[in-house]
């Protein structure tokens, strides 16, 4: 999930918010051409056709008209409800599985082989080990193969969960009644079903998964989805919740190259929320589902949204302006970036700013070394105004001076002046990548 899903959507959209910039209102036509954008990256990452227009008309609706707000450009005022409209689309809120009712409960767990059913056995045992406090027993309901037993005794020794299997017989509902009974005299809270999958959705299926259902009567049934299938990943969910019905969904495989397009889609369709998504094999690569986190990597852009949040909180207009200023007419001096240092660290650590950018926007090799901000500050203090001013006059014997006067290094020094001409540079980039939504921290 490093992976940026919509890979070229910032890029796209900076690209037409260029042209929409200094206006007072976001216009029909500025915002249409945005969304023609955003329609074809939704629909590259597979997203489900009705569902990309459903979204498109309803951010389209919110964003014309919309006054542009002082402190940012309209391209990030837009990427924002972009993004809020993605967060809704997934649920706004994450949707914890439901462990009511009196122990042991069961969680069943229903898809397509392939889907990752008998690893999420494992992963969600684990999270609700971990997070939960739950005793955790996998029952072994699979019995199409009997190497699927093997599988899952294996996954459940590597997440420290209880198993539970019968080897001498082909009914998966006398597993799981065994299970239960087992994990009663044994003091389980919880008992996941992992069950048999098919290359297709087929009667045989639907009606053993029946069954089991019919006898289990499951606090949770789980619909496992390959998070790289897409499209067909919303019509397996519709056949399933026809026949058998779910509470919710795991989208499995978000760790590889999925474009989002299942997990943009599926709640739209189903109604039901995604519970969990699978980032890794092991038994550590389950997350739970949290909108927000999620839109803010299928948007691809780290979190501009929040990284523009808390930059209007710290930054007062006029000195934004003065510093634009600055760095327009090329004199930004040691004596602003001192005070730029405090103001960033007001923000959080450099660091953390440096990981919410998108990607493309990370400086690279730019090691972040959090005590050089004290020592920063106090080299810049011992220099006098006509040195910050001017620190082309800072010549060696200045930096001996400097170095003692701050109980730092001449190499100190050097580094500070070094990276005083870096950062220039740097800002200056950013001021030329308008529509990012950083710019909004230095206008
Ligand atoms: N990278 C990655 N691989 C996954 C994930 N979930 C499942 N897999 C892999 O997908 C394959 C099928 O998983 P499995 O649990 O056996 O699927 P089942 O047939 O539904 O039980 C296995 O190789 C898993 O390791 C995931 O979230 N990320
Ligand atoms: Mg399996």
């Amino acid at each position: 999930m490093e992976e940026v899903l919509f890979d070229t959507l910032t890029e796209k959209l900076s690209e037409t918010f260029r042209k929409i910039t200094g206006r007072g209102v976001l216009t029909e036509s500025d915002v249409r051409q945005a969304m023609r954008q955003v329609r074809r990256a939704l629909l590259e990452a597979d997203v489900n056709f009705r569902v990309a227009k459903d979204f498109i008309d309803r951010v389209t609706e919110k964003a014309v008209g919309e006054r542009v707000l002082k402190s940012i450009d309209p391209g990030s005022q837009v990427i924002k409800i972009v993004n809020d409209g993605i967060v809704d689309l997934l649920g706004t809120e994450p949707s914890p599985p439901d462990l009511s009712g009196t122990p042991p409960i069961v969680y069943l767990l229903v898809g397509l082989q392939g889907s990752g059913k008998t690893t999420t056995a494992a992963r969600l045992a684990w999270w609700l080990q971990k997070n939960r406090g739950r005793r955790v027993m996998l029952a072994a309901c699979d019995l199409q193969r009997p190497a699927a037993v093997d599988q899952l005794e294996k996954v459940a020794r590597d997440a420290d969960a209880g198993f539970y299997a019968l080897r001498d017989t082909t009914d998966p509902v006398a597993v799981l009644g065994g299970a239960l009974d087992e994990a009663k005299l044994r003091g389980y809270d919880l008992v996941i079903a992992d069950t048999a999958g098919r290359l297709h959705v087929d009667d045989a299926l639907m009606e053993e998964l029946e069954r089991v259902s019919g006898a289990a009567d499951p606090r949770e049934t789980l619909l496992v989805l390959d998070g790289l299938s897409g499209q067909d990943a919303v019509t397996v969910a519709e056949e399933f919740q026809k026949r058998i019905g779910f509470t919710g969904a795991v989208i499995t495989k978000m760790d590889g190259d999925s474009r989002g397009g299942a997990a943009l889609s599926f709640r739209a369709v189903t109604g039901k929320p995604i519970r969990f998504i699978g980032t890794g094999e092991k038994v550590d690569g389950l997350e739970a589902m949290d909108p927000r986190r999620l839109a803010g990597r299928i948007l691809g852009m780290g979190d501009v949204v929040g990284l523009v949040e808390r930059a209007q909180e710290a930054f007062d207009m006029d000195e934004a302006v003065k510093l634009e200023k600055k760095l327009v007419s090329n004199t930004f001096t040691l004596d602003d970036f001192a005070r730029e240092l405090g103001r960033i660290r007001k923000l959080g650590s450099l660091s953390d700013l440096l990981g919410m950018l998108p990607k493309g926007m990370r400086p690279q090799g730019v090691e972040v070394d959090e005590s050089q901000f004290t020592r920063m500050s106090a080299i810049i203090g011992s220099m006098t105004m006509r040195e910050k001013l001017h620190p082309e006059i800072i010549n060696g014997s200045r930096r001996k001076r400097i170095a003692m006067g701050s109980g730092t290094s001449v190499s100190d020094v050097n580094r500070l002046l070094r990276e005083f001409g870096t950062m220039k540079k740097m800002m200056k980039r950013v001021k030329a990548g308008r529509g990012t939504g950083l710019q909004g921290l230095f206008r």
